[in-house]
């Protein structure tokens, strides 16, 4: 039974933000952080936790999911309940996901639309990303308003898929000169579709039908072209600009020298770019089609680039992508998924699962392995998405007046990652048997504990729209 006490106070715990280190007791009140103390003293009614030896992390923030994604002829394979509570298990309290504006109705109708879907499933806090297609005079003023009166300040718009969700140069760059001046946010999926259509295409026609083809036909050069091409767009319109999904040091190096050259440029990258290369394309099998996302996984020396990236502030976030697809055709009823490529890999639809093991994964093979301070593992994975997105500092840290989105992180434990025991409705995990250090103990949304262990506290619904304010990039 979830707790119904307004009150908890975790003991002596680690608590971790972006900047600080130290051991204290954290009041959590009326679902806010109330008092950081030593030995503090707390009568009435008060759930009293201790959390010696345990890390306390602000609630992650994933800034990039998919959930209940209509794509093509088929939906991402997670709900809003199923995705959220995954998030939860792994210590996200606070997911960006999106509203498609579709060919008939409005980025306002994409928000009200998705929100009615979201609404009585989600188990964290939420807010949404809008998907602009098509940009004229009525959708600029629907963008103005989703700004300045819906809390929705960032629009993801694609330079890839077209025909079904490219938009041109001209589009992007008078969203950019708006949203921007506005204080809101372009996300972009920076690769050059119309010439990725052309080598899909010439495969295809050679008989180049396996999912191995998927990754020969993005190459990374095009990830790089479309990436130089988007920041010069920004630097046009002097506005800041966000690179979703960056894969590869084409990429990054435009995105390094704009950031030297002083144009506000920021990026993610996501866990399955850091913990895979391209070597698993090296066959035919179907089963490939488990790492059919976009863009592909690259060559191993890419991801000494991501790293150093991540270290010295060109890359900003680590969030999943998770845009599950199931692999076996007709899993909890889900159609059309990775199977329906099987004689075409251009059909396979494209993504991953990586909600619940964004954490525990970048704990691993970045905080254990050296590669990222706590500090940086927490900046990357909370508190920038926050600022970046206009959540922060309602959602991103451990401050007094804070949401109480709290994680309790056992650094010692470890856990072998299995499918079966994920909460997503993904019937894979590209982390199958992997055995990784460090484990989500228990979670708080707003100071109600929702996960246990493996026990689940929270309930579909009980997640909130948090509206978000302008960015904060500088
Ligand atoms: N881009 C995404 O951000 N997610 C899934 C597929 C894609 O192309
Ligand atoms: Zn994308
Ligand atoms: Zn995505």
């Amino acid at each position: 039974m979830p707790s119904t006490r307004s009150v908890t106070l975790i003991r002596n715990g680690r608590v971790i933000t972006a900047s600080d280190d130290y051991v204290a007791d954290v009041l959590m009140r009326d679902g806010l952080i109330h008092t950081i103390g030593h030995a503090l003293e707390v009568g009435g009614d008060v759930l009293v936790i201790d959390a010696t030896g345990l890390y306390v992390l602000p609630g992650g923030v994933d800034t990039h999911v998919h959930l209940e994604n209509v794509i093509g002829p088929t939906v991402t394979c997670d709900t809003f309940a199923s995705g959220t509570k995954a998030a939860a298990f792994g210590g996200t309290t606070t997911v960006v996901d999106f509203a498609l504006q579709t060919a008939t109705d409005s980025p306002l109708g994409a928000i009200a639309r998705t929100q009615r879907s979201a609404e009585s499933q989600v188990a964290v806090d939420y807010s949404l990303h809008v998907i602009v297609t098509r940009v004229d005079a009525q959708v600029l003023q629907d963008v103005r308003h989703a700004m300045h009166h819906e809390g929705v300040t960032s629009f993801k718009m694609f330079m890839a898929y077209p025909g079904v969700m490219m938009a041109d140069d001209a589009s992007i760059f008078r969203m950019l000169r708006q949203v921007g001046a506005d204080g809101g946010m372009v996300a972009l999926h920076a690769e050059n579709g119309t010439v990725i259509d052309l080598l899909i295409q010439e495969a295809l026609e050679a008989g180049h039908t396996s999912p191995r083809y998927h990754a020969l036909t993005r190459p990374a050069i095009l990830e790089g072209e479309a990436t130089h091409r988007g920041i010069r767009l920004a630097e046009l319109a002097q506005a800041p600009i966000y690179f979703v999904h960056v894969s590869s040091n084409e990429a990054l190096k435009h995105i390094v020298t704009a950031r030297a050259e002083g144009i506000p440029v920021f990026a993610e990258t996501c866990p399955h770019y850091l913990l895979f290369d391209d070597s698993v394309y090296q066959s035919d099998d179907l089963e490939i089609a488990k790492y059919v996302m976009t863009p592909p996984l690259r060559s191993a020396d890419n991801q000494k680039h991501l790293w150093r990236a991540l270290r010295y502030d060109d890359l900003q976030v680590i969030a999943t992508d998770h845009c599950p697809f199931c692999m076996k055709e007709g899993h909890l009823g889900y159609r059309l998924q990775k199977m329906r490529g099987k004689d075409d890999f251009s059909q396979i639809p494209n993504g991953a699962p990586g909600i619940e093991t964004r954490l525990v994964s970048l704990f691993d093979i970045g905080v254990m392995q050296g590669k990222l301070s706590l500090n940086r593992f927490v900046e990357l994975t909370a508190t920038t998405p926050a600022k970046l997105f206009g959540l922060f500092p309602k959602k991103g840290t451990i401050a007094v007046g804070s949401d109480a989105d709290v994680v309790l992180f056992d650094p010692n434990a470890s856990q072998t990652i299995h499918a079966e025991h994920l909460h997503s409705h993904c019937d894979y995990t590209l982390l199958e048997g992997r055995t990784l250090r460090g484990r989500v103990e228990k979670v708080f949304l707003r100071g109600q504990l929702i996960v246990d262990g493996p026990q689940w506290l929270g309930r579909a619904g009980m997640g909130r729209f948090v509206p978000r304010g302008e960015v904060r990039a500088f």
